[in-house]
């Protein structure tokens, strides 16, 4: 039955590549993966793509090329171009550094999971072996310093459930939010004393909404009182939540469905506790988000060759 496998891995095939379990796609003669810009007819993705190991998605077109400018660094690859592969279809920006691909998504669960569903089909395509998939993120922290980095242990949705919910021919499918627990303690083992910030692995909330979903009072609407929106931020942190975004549960659902090894790393950027608005200046918040993107590179440079 249909149901019983829903949300369950996918496993891979005995040379790490991936095995998706859509029998369409196996009739189709040639697969355009639309906002990405490519298809399987004119492009052959195995040779552009067969050696990426590690997939890193954030939200902004800037932030990716920063993430793919600092990879080259970390691995020493000398003769890469900072070319947008995706151009063509103007909606993703997508670089690629010797092994790793770096892409953004932009903001929200349906932003993400269209661009993660055409990274997943690519890295299929394109035979790659044992691919990981980080997001690198901005948050609302819960309780915990601003500038701190939470490293997302699964991902809960508006309705307090651990799952991704998605309409589907109607009906409400319920995909389970869990993250890969050694890939988050590894990446928590490469933070030091000495890095100057705060690590923490837990819950986050991912909201469809910045303002309301996520109990902001300063937004063009609000119906309910201060008292109901600390109270209910106590309530999140009481079960382990860290922090707020907004594609933790697709991001865990997806990846863990298509059997694929995933890690969620964002910084916060206040203290949902204390305020509403992003009141850090510009450099400030820049020097932060460099924060999960040297995380994520030292995982990668350490581990590259060992998946
Ligand atoms: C964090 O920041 C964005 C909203 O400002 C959203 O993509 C997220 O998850
Ligand atoms: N991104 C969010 O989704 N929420 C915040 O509070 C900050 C960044």
């Amino acid at each position: 039955v249909w149901s019983r496998y829903l949300g369950a891995p996918c496993p891979k095939n005995d040379d790490g590549s991936l095995r998706l379990r859509n029998e369409n796609l196996t009739k189709l003669d040639s697969d355009v993966i639309y906002h990405l810009g490519f298809d399987t007819f004119h492009y052959d993705l195995s040779a552009m793509f067969g050696d990426v190991k590690f997939v890193c998605m954030g939200g902004t077109k800037q932030r990716m090329k920063e993430f793919a400018k600092h990879m080259a660094k970390e691995l020493d690859v000398k003769n890469f171009q900072l070319t947008n592969l995706t151009k063509h279809s103007h909606r993703y920006a997508m670089y690629k550094v010797g092994p790793v691909l770096s892409v953004n998504h932009g903001i929200g669960i349906p932003s993400m999971t269209i661009l993660l569903q055409e990274i997943l089909k690519l890295l299929y395509y394109a035979k790659a072996k044992n691919p990981i998939i980080f997001r690198i993120g901005t948050s609302g922290g819960l309780k915990i310093p601003p500038g701190s980095v939470v490293i997302s242990s699964w991902g809960l949705n508006g309705t307090l459930e651990k799952t991704y919910n998605i309409p589907v021919l109607g009906k409400l499918r319920k995909i389970p939010s869990i993250f890969d627990k050694r890939l988050s303690q590894e990446l928590q083992s490469l933070v030091s004393d000495a890095d100057g910030f705060e690590t923490f692995i837990g819950g986050t909330m991912a909201a469809d909404d910045f303002y309301r979903g996520q109990a902001r009072l300063d937004g063009p609407f609000c119906d309910y009182t201060e008292k109901d929106k600390v109270s209910f931020l106590h309530k999140l942190a009481d079960i382990g939540v860290k922090n707020i975004e907004m594609e933790a549960t697709a991001f865990a659902a997806y990846t863990h469905e298509a059997g694929v090894r995933a890690a969620d790393v964002c910084v916060t950027l206040l203290d949902r506790l204390k305020g509403d608005q992003v009141k850090p200046d510009k450099a400030t918040i820049l020097h932060w988000q460099e924060r999960p993107i040297k995380l994520v590179g030292r995982y990668i440079a350490k581990y590259y060759g060992n998946n």
